[in-house]
């Protein structure tokens, strides 16, 4: 949604009317006195018994920060998924959009620099207005690196016994908070912004649409990236992800539940945040154990040893369990057991 935005301004418009005499139709305009009225990114109309009265009162305030590092062009900020901005140079931007006290904003990256390629990262990209305007937005770009997002694993445990302990001084992933996950979801749910690499996903599992996860919907690699290659949504050029990019959705507070007897998956924690993506897990009515969540790559591991029987094996990722691991790419064994579950990319 795009509230109508605009600085506070206040139209009063007094129709005088039903006035006796032979003065014929006044019509006065004035700016004061004042109604008491909400602030509101809308407009606001008060009848009263004696006039009518149209009082607009918008309020907006602006919503920018500071870009650095720029050198390549092309870079187009947005907020809201919406009212896009183009970058050219290093310094202050500000939306020209203005936002409510009290409206949500959300600011990414709708397109990264080239010439040279460039990822920006955005800091402090989402908050609430608070009646002041915004401008602690950070967006720094580096040129060729990838930002690599923390698993948002935040404790450490004793590599023998297990117990939890102190992450000060262990080097663990615990003790580094790095570019912590940050997702927006559209509007639609369907598809899922990591503000952090910048990648665009797919945010659905249930291919065929009928509101749960089963082999019907898992395909083989071949399949999986002719039907990314064959998405038409949004606007994007869609495609299979590598292992590099899957990986990057891997949240370890997760919980391997292998030796779990249950049906249920209610309980069970995942390793990808399934606040923005859909939960799936093997379909046990096809024979499946609830640990095949395996989700198909791109990437293919060239040994010259040869793995998986001979097979041409892709890396892929186990959201359910955690594990990253080398499949077979097709089905080549019992039927839909070697489909896998998949994400498309933009
Ligand atoms: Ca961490
Ligand atoms: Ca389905």
């Amino acid at each position: 949604m795009k509230p109508v935005i605009r600085r506070i301004f206040f139209l009063i418009v007094f129709l005088l009317s039903g006035c006796g005499g032979g003065g014929g139709d006044q019509t006065s305009t004035t700016t004061s006195p004042l109604p008491t009225t909400t602030t509101t990114a809308s407009a606001t109309t008060s009848t009263s018994a004696a006039t009518t009265t149209t009082t607009t009162v918008v309020a907006g305030f602006s919503v920018g920060g500071t870009v650095s590092g720029l050198a390549g062009s092309g870079l187009v900020l947005q907020n809201n998924l919406g009212d896009d901005q183009s970058i050219n140079a290093d310094g202050s931007f500000a939306f020209a959009a203005e936002l409510a006290s009290g409206v949500n904003y959300s600011v990414t990256v709708a397109i990264h620099p080239t010439l040279p390629d460039q990822y920006c990262n955005v800091n402090n990209a989402k908050g609430t207005v608070a009646a002041a305007g915004v401008s602690d937005i950070v967006v720094a770009c580096t040129t060729g690196r990838f930002n690599v997002v923390d698993t948002n694993q935040s404790l450490c445990y004793d590599s023998t016994g297990g117990a939890t302990k102190s992450c000060s001084g262990t080097g663990y992933d615990g003790a580094y908070d790095g570019n912590q996950p940050n997702y927006t979801k559209s509007s639609d749910g369907t598809m899922v912004t990591d503000n952090v690499t910048g990648l665009i996903w797919t945010s659905k599992v249930d291919r065929n649409g009928d509101g749960v996860v089963t082999v019907s919907d898992k395909l083989s690699q071949s399949a999986a990236m002719n039907y990314c290659a064959g998405k038409d949504y949004g606007d994007f050029t869609w495609r299979l992800p590598s292992i590099k990019e899957l990986y990057s959705l891997m949240d370890f507070t997760g919980e391997d539940p292998s030796g779990y007897q249950g049906n249920d998956t209610s309980g069970l924690a995942l390793f990808i945040d399934d606040n923005y993506f859909e939960r799936a897990f093997g379909d046990s009515s096809a024979g499946e154990r609830i640990i095949d969540g395996q989700y198909a790559t791109t990437t293919i591991y060239v040994s010259p040893l040869g793995t998986m029987g001979g097979n041409t094996t892709m890396f892929g990722v186990n959201f359910v369990d955690g594990r990253i691991k080398g499949y077979p790419v097709e089905v080549n064994g019992p039927g839909a057991l070697l489909r896998r579950c998949f994400m498309c990319i933009a």
